[in-house]
């Protein structure tokens, strides 16, 4: 038989490490999923939705950074992974996207299924190219998989189904297409501009993103030298927390206030490898120095005074040689010591002090992090859930954190544990979901199953979509729109052929998640956890203070007012509250 189109674009994958590709079957794929039964070595995961393959791609791909592979049916097929590429490509990961399309000859009429994935998935890929004659393929692939691997994103190749299927064009042998490391350093004018900035300041204070990644040495020794704490984005958490002792948490809506304060205080701030968004927590009135191997991304959020174009470890190699090392380490030692009284008060919180029921999400995400791997991948899902890995589950150089950290949305931890177990499946995958995130892609519960992926759900289920309760509350709008009337969450596991248990009490936590581990496959674990859960932000502006009053007033008096006492009870904790 005649090699076809498909076959290349097999075998150039091959040829370039990809091992799996996740998604679903339909018409228009029939040439590309043939060709991978008859090769045979690079595995179909067959997933429920084809957001989930989207998602999964993007987890392995941030796991291993490494290209990572899914692909969709012509139509309807691939719209559905257009979340999980919106994903993909704000995390920076690099995925391709197999997108097959309607007959070429059709294209424009309207036809059955007939959307135009080329211009759909621009705003979501940093390449994304229709092949219109089978001669085109060979390049197209390779320039997208080079794209999605330089440019860090999703490259989007659209095939109509009879090209799949058509003669392979003469080609030489595939090349392999694999991640490079260039190093990447700022001139010497800009690093002694940047040093100048520095050795002038008496308090730094940096804050390090997930362009930390490899370079932890690095930041270690800049702040040694700076004396400086070092606070992080949500995605720099698991390269930038570990031993640390310059280490004062987080900022932002979800982070505490250590990590406030450092940035408050501060008379110079360095950004390395971060896009961290929310303006309002960052510094205003002081140098900026910002550290980004992409230029462009350099000012988006705050005056810069150097821009350091490099990687965060080749700029930070070349810069230390160049900064006189401080010895005042006044305002480390003060924020330091705020991040301990800090980080004191949360682990209160997250005592089990009262064998409560329904239990605070502080104390299962401390007992995920007690109980878990030290090389565990975990997942969470966007909501509170991220709030409570974010200040709860530690990280060690080794654990790995991904969740949809950019692009904030929900139902990623599950699918994205499919990417990580499929990619891992000797370690040990926890993916933290919140009812509302469990359900959304509920059907990726049979994907564990039939994939035999060992994945543990943990579930805090309260009941409610409970992130916008809390927004709702700090805007002072009462809480509407919001219930979610939920199933057994571990009785659905289990007539899908989970280990599944269901968990009302704290006292049952520790034992549950024991089982749920070591349980030789997939398991969930449903948690009743508390609804009313205050997260307070690091800074209260008065906007939130009168919001809330507000929305206290508010729930008064349209008679809601048995939801403040629920308020109440959870949070006043050392009180006894009738
Ligand atoms: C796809 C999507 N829809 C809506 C939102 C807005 N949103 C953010 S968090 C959240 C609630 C999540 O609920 P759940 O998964 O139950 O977690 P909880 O906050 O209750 O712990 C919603 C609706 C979103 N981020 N993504
Ligand atoms: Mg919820």
């Amino acid at each position: 038989m005649t090699a076809t189109v498909a076959d290349v674009m097999v075998a150039t994958l091959k040829a370039s490490g990809v091992r799996r590709v996740y998604g679903l079957p339909g018409d228009s794929l029939n040439g590309f999923t043939d060709a991978l039964r008859r090769d045979g070595e690079i595995t179909w995961e067959h997933v429920r939705h084809e957001e989930a393959a989207g998602f999964a791609a993007a987890a392995e791909a941030a796991l291993t950074g490494e290209l990572a592979v899914c692909a969709g049916s012509c139509g309807p097929g691939n719209l559905h992974l257009i979340n999980g590429l919106f994903d993909a490509n704000r995390s920076r990961v690099p995925v391709l996207a197999i997108a097959a399309h309607i007959p070429r000859e059709e294209i424009g009429d309207g036809y059955f299924q007939e959307t135009h994935p080329d211009r759909l998935f621009v705003e979501c890929s940093v390449y994304c190219e229709l092949v219109s004659v089978p001669e085109q393929l060979p390049r197209v692939l390779e320039m997208a998989m080079r794209a999605a691997l330089a440019r860090g994103g999703v490259a989007v190749v659209v095939v109509p189904g009879e090209v799949f299927l058509a003669d392979a064009p003469s080609h030489p042998d595939p090349v392999a297409i694999r991640a490079t490391s260039p190093v990447v350093r700022p001139d010497e004018q800009s690093l002694a501009a940047a040093a100048q900035v520095l050795n002038n300041a008496s308090a730094v204070t940096i804050m390090a993103g997930a362009g930390c990644a490899g370079a932890h040495d690095q930041l270690l020794a800049l702040a040694g030298a700076l004396k400086a704490p070092v606070v992080h984005a949500f995605r720099g958490k698991e390269w930038v927390e570990y031993d640390n002792p310059y280490d004062v948490g987080m900022t932002g809506l979800i982070g505490f206030s250590s990590g406030y304060r450092a940035m408050e205080h501060c008379d110079a701030l360095v950004m390395l490898g971060t896009d961290f968004p929310y303006r309002p927590f960052l510094p205003d009135r002081v140098p900026v120095v910002q550290v980004d191997v992409r230029g462009e991304q350099i000012g988006k959020r705050v005056q810069v005074q150097v821009p350091l174009v490099g990687t965060v470890k080749d700029t930070v190699d070349a810069l230390l040689p160049l900064l006189e090392p401080k010895a005042d380490s006044g305002h480390l030692h003060r924020m330091t010591a705020h991040y301990r009284r800090a980080r004191a008060g949360l682990d209160k919180l997250a005592a089990d002090k009262r064998n409560a029921s329904p239990l605070h999400p502080q104390y299962v995400a401390a007992t995920i992090d007690k109980l878990g791997a030290a090389d565990a991948i975990f997942t969470v899902d966007v909501g509170t859930p991220c709030i409570w890995v974010a200040r709860y589950v530690r990280m060690n150089g080794t654990r790995r954190l991904i969740g949809s950290f950019s692009h904030g949305s929900m139902a990623n931890a599950l699918p994205q544990a499919i990417g990580a177990q499929a990619t891992y499946p000797g370690r040990q995958v926890v993916a933290l979901s919140g009812d509302g995130g469990l359900a959304m892609l509920l059907g990726e519960l049979l994907t564990l199953r039939q994939l035999q992926l060992p994945v543990k759900i943990v579930v805090f289920n309260n009941g409610a979509l409970s992130f916008v309760e809390l927004e709702m509350k700090a805007g002072g709008i009462p809480t509407y729109g919001t219930d979610l009337v939920d199933p057994d969450f571990a009785g659905i596991a289990r007539s899908a052929g989970l280990f599944g248990v269901r968990v009302e009490k704290a006292s049952e936590l520790d034992d549950a998640l024991r089982a749920a581990f070591t349980h030789n496959g997939p398991a969930l674990v449903d948690v009743r956890t508390a609804r009313q859960e205050l997260a307070l932000p690091p800074k209260l502006t008065y906007e939130q203070i009168k919001g809330f009053t507000l929305y206290a007033t508010r729930t008064v008096l349209s008679g809601e007012g048995s939801e403040l006492i629920e308020l109440t009870k959870t949070n006043l904790r050392d009180l006894e509250v009738e």
